[in-house]
């Protein structure tokens, strides 16, 4: 494991494998009125979503569809309603680099992966990176690790790496994450 955020894992071959980058924290992190704002617009088709990233951090229930229930688990926990998301959904989603997102008007239709399936594992493998957003924040403003809020970009993604491997069990690695430097991301 570098301090950069590479990490490396050692897997027994030709067994299958699920490598699967989790990171939880406190939900509301990153929502506010401003991001709701942004959802509403991108629903009533005033101004729509600009990148892919965006569109799967606004599917807060993973349907692959954006509409008034993510905005309503939005505003819920904006509220502070809503502390905890069903089915174990963490606070942040990912998507390894490898996946190309398709060029359509809902670009998570098809389904997004969220983790790279090795069936088997025949060999090494390198620069297995993901990007990860924070569920709901549209506006890209949270930074995990820290409470301070960014300045907001909105035409842009934050891109993270990965950091320290924390826990193996079973053939799910959880794996914590941070900003490729805090400049980068300002
Ligand atoms: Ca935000
Ligand atoms: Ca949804």
């Amino acid at each position: 494991m570098e301090i950069n955020g590479d990490y490396s894992v050692l897997f027994d071959a030709n067994q299958t494998y699920d490598l699967a980058p989790l990171f939880d924290e406190n939900l509301i992190k990153g929502i506010d009125v401003a991001d709701l704002l942004i959802l509403r617009k991108h629903m009533q088709g005033v101004t729509l979503f600009n990148a892919p990233l965006t569109h799967y951090a606004a599917d807060m229930n993973d349907d692959k569809l954006i509409d008034v229930a993510d905005l309503l688990t939005m505003r819920k926990i904006m509220q502070g309603i809503t502390t905890v998301l069903p089915n174990e959904r963490k606070a942040w989603k990912f998507v390894p680099n490898s996946f190309t997102f398709p060029n359509t008007v809902n670009p998570i239709s098809a389904g997004v992966p969220s983790s790279i399936i090795y069936n088997p594992l025949i060999s090494s493998q390198i620069n297995q990176d993901y990007t990860g957003v924070k569920r709901g924040d549209l506006n890209h403003s949270a930074i995990p690790f820290n409470s301070t809020v960014i300045t907001t970009r909105s035409n842009t993604d934050v891109e993270f790496v990965l950091g320290d491997v924390t826990d193996i069990s079973g053939s799910t690695v959880m794996i914590d994450m941070r900003p490729i430097s805090l400049s980068e991301v300002v």
